[in-house]
């Protein structure tokens, strides 16, 4: 079995400095709780911040150290300054509120971002050192959005899994924020990322999408020479110890003495004193239905515990405020001699007292205005051996999801919402029953120990990296087989596309010039004796003509349709230019162009292209569907072909593609010649597919491929080239071409 390192932000346990030595508390949350059972059991580390940024002193320190020991855990020291700027600062002040659509709590100008880069670096100089080779690695929640990128740079082979407590929000929201690419690409070094629900991980998909440009299928994401996996995994409970706990019988005496001789009805609220959780809007709720229900005064009584929370975090205390102020003002208004409406308590419960309560409940009240998922609904759910009681909980909590038989409410409509708690209040014993006995059998089903199993079976079945990097063979494999094939030879023989391959995409096609830096590398590799460059592209010839006309070098358009000689310099064109299919395709394509915005034509001397790159995707990718539909009807007698590319259609005339290009191979050349393509679109497979088998073809980026090697993108691709500039042709005398590793 794999080790597993544990990433979170918070060790789960609590330290206080006493006299001499430290006390070191466990934690019993959901999530400490839920990991305990793995970590113990796989030998493995739990890695996260102890809360401590007070200095100890040499004692303290020393006894502190020991505990953490024996229980395998492993502190990242942060500074006081550092918790303030990434947990306080970024990770509360901003990420929070934005991830539960509370962009009201927002500061105006977003800072701290240095903060949360500086703590994730902190957490992964950490894990690396602690990493061994097989190790499972992870991570937790937002704070360490970075921290699976910063690990894939560290410790490229390692698995690492990411899972997501809190909501992920609709990509319209989550990209206000200026750091949203650099957190995406944190979350990618993962090989896997956990959501609660699967509209978590849609919009998740559509950020990728929309915000990076990759194409993502439903539950993966291609990057090049790896795959990241999408996963929903519904985090729940420890069933089996709330159900035995409620059932013990000094938990009953409890229940008793809370509930009296149960002529007042109890609702319960429990929660962490956050603004996520929507307990203003439950106290107004409360509030209206005793407005609207005179009866029920001195007949019911909200029960609110509220743990304190992010203290230090200024929206907290305001918040603190508010509650307080409503509790007041429904008590002031309604309370009498004999009864308090609302009976709030303004501390954290010992899990049994909680566990009384939540047995002594009539009505569970969960209503947050969004929450990733709500484990309070589960643990009143999974405590109520009794086979009764009510949950009213939030459309807005992931929870929702799994337990529709609750009555569900709108939080933010306080009528709605008091008409649902007044339905809840008067539901019969047999609906109560029946409503509870399938959310009983849920969560006791999806606990916390199959959350964790299911998420690490998924992670533990993804290959190691080894077997994932055979598969791909990628650029040092591709660097080593070039270097060596030149070494054993005495030319060389370039074949290189260009847009995606030598530059990188840009919005429109004439902003993709070369820059000096490509300008002077192919004038370098061009004059070399003993090298031949081909430049084949699906540009125009004029295009090409004005960019590289003055170097010795051969230039082939429309993707071969028309080359020059460098020794001519004439273009002489393949095959007969025109046909009748031009008009009606150049007329259907403007038609596509001016309904979609962002797209444009182009025409070339034998094709056509329609380009979306700049599109809206979904959009582009809808009217690409749309327009090969067509063109296929339209077409389907003529010499031509369609041809879809990356965000572009092509239609040429059939039989003209990039394979033509490749000059004849003699065995005897092909045994002197070091012959190497690369390329990045599907073009670029007849190149590969034109070549004999000893050539080196090289598909940059994601998809399938005919190509024997792959390479991340245009850096890698020019790196690679600056390398055969380094090394001379070999004369087969294997002249030491260190390939780089
Ligand atoms: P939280 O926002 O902390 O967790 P939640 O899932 O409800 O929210 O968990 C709270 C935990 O704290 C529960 O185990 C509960 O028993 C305990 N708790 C709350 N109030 C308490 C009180 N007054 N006294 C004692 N204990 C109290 C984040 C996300 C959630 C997600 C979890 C797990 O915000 O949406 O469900 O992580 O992924």
């Amino acid at each position: 079995m794999s080790r597993l390192l544990i990433v979170a932000n918070r060790l789960p346990i609590t330290v206080s400095p006493t006299e001499g030595g430290v006390e070191v508390q466990r934690s019993t949350g959901g999530l400490a709780t839920g990991l305990m059972r793995p970590h113990e059991n796989s030998d493995g580390l739990w890695i996260g911040w102890s809360g401590m940024t007070a200095a100890l002193d040499p004692p303290q320190q020393a006894a502190l150290d020991r505990e953490l020991a024996a229980l395998r855990l492993v502190n990242v020291p942060l500074s006081d300054d550092l918790v303030g700027r990434f947990y306080e600062g970024y990770s509360n002040g901003v990420l929070w509120p934005l991830f539960h659509y509370l962009l009201e709590q927002i500061p105006l100008q977003v800072s701290h971002w240095d903060g949360y880069v500086e703590a994730n670096e902190a957490f992964a100089e950490v894990v690396a050192a602690h990493y061994r080779p097989g190790d499972l690695i992870w991570v937790h929640d937002y704070q360490l959005f970075l921290l699976p990128g910063l690990l894939r740079e560290r410790l490229p082979d390692a698995r690492i899994g990411f899972f997501l407590h809190i909501p992920f929000p609709s990509e319209e929201l989550f990209r206000t924020l200026p750091s949203r690419d650099r957190l995406l690409r944190g979350m990618l070094g993962a090989d896997l990322v956990g959501f609660h629900t699967p509209a978590y991980l849609r919009h998740f998909a559509t950020s990728l999408t929309d915000i990076l440009g990759h194409s993502v299928e439903i539950d993966r994401v291609q990057l090049p020479g790896r795959e990241v996996r999408l996963g929903v995994f519904p985090m729940g409970v420890d069933a089996g110890a709330f159900a035995s706990l409620a059932a013990d019988s000094a938990i009953e005496g409890e229940v008793q003495a809370i509930r009296g001789d149960g002529s007042v009805r109890i609702l319960v609220g429990v929660d962490r004193l956050d603004y996520t959780k929507g307990i203003p809007r439950r106290l107004l709720a409360f509030e209206r239905m005793l407005e609207l229900h005179p009866e029920l005064r001195e007949r019911v009584r909200l029960v609110q515990v509220a743990v304190p929370s992010r203290t230090k975090v200024g929206a907290y205390q305001d918040f603190r405020a508010l509650v307080d102020g409503l509790v007041g003002r429904i008590n002031g208004a309604f309370g009498t001699a004999r009864w308090v409406p609302v009976h709030y308590i303004f501390r954290g419960l010992a899990e049994p007292d909680l566990v009384a309560l939540y047995r002594a409940a009539d009505v569970m009240l969960v209503t947050p205005l969004r929450d990733g998922m709500n484990l309070v609904a589960k643990e009143f759910v999974a405590s109520r051996t009794d086979g009764d009681g009510v949950l009213v909980l939030s459309e807005f909590a992931g929870a929702a999801w799994e337990l529709p038989e609750a009555i569900l409410v709108n939080p933010y409509d306080v009528d709605g919402s008091a008409d649902l708690f007044y339905r809840a209040l008067m539901m019969p014993r047999e609906e109560r029953r029946a409503r509870l006995a399938p959310l009983r059998t849920r969560v006791h089903t999806f606990d916390v120990h199959r959350w964790v199993a299911s998420f690490l079976e998924a992670l533990g079945e993804i290959a190691p990296a080894e077997s994932r990097a055979l598969a791909t063979a990628g650029a040092p494999a591709a660097r080593r087989a070039v270097a060596q094939r030149v070494a054993e030879t005495d030319s060389l023989l370039l074949l290189l596309d260009y847009d995606g391959t030598l530059v990188p995409f840009t919005p429109t096609p004439e902003l993709a010039r070369p820059d000096a830096d490509l300008a002077a590398l192919l004038r370098a590799l061009a004059s070399r004796p003993d090298a031949e460059l081909h430049l084949v592209s699906g540009r125009r010839q004029e295009t090409l003509e004005q960019w590289f006309g003055d170097l010795p070098i051969w230039l082939h358009a429309e993707h071969g349709f028309v080359s020059r000689d460098p020794a001519t310099r004439q273009w002489v064109p393949a095959a007969e230019v025109g046909g009748s299919w031009r008009e009606p395709v150049l007329a259907m394509l403007r038609e596509i162009t001016q309904r979609t915005p962002g797209s444009l034509v182009e025409v070339k001397a034998a094709a056509l292209a329609w380009h979306y790159r700049m599109a809206d995707q979904e959009t582009g990718a809808r009217r690409a569907n749309e327009l090969r539909l067509h063109l296929n009807q339209l077409l389907s007698n003529q010499p031509v072909e369609i041809l879809a590319g990356n965000r572009v259609i092509e239609i040429r005339p059939y039989g003209v593609h990039k394979g033509r290009i490749v000059p004849p191979l003699p065995p005897e050349r092909l045994a002197s010649t070091a012959v190497v393509a690369i390329g990045d679109d599907r073009t670029d497979e007849d190149l590969f597919g034109a070549l004999p088998p000893e050539a080196i073809t090289i598909k940059v980026g994601p998809g399938e491929t005919k190509a024997r090697f792959r390479i991340e993108g245009v850096a890698a691709v020019r790196q690679l080239l600056r390398t055969l500039l380094e090394t001379g042709v070999g004369a087969g005398a294997g002249r030491g071409v260190g390939a780089t590793p």
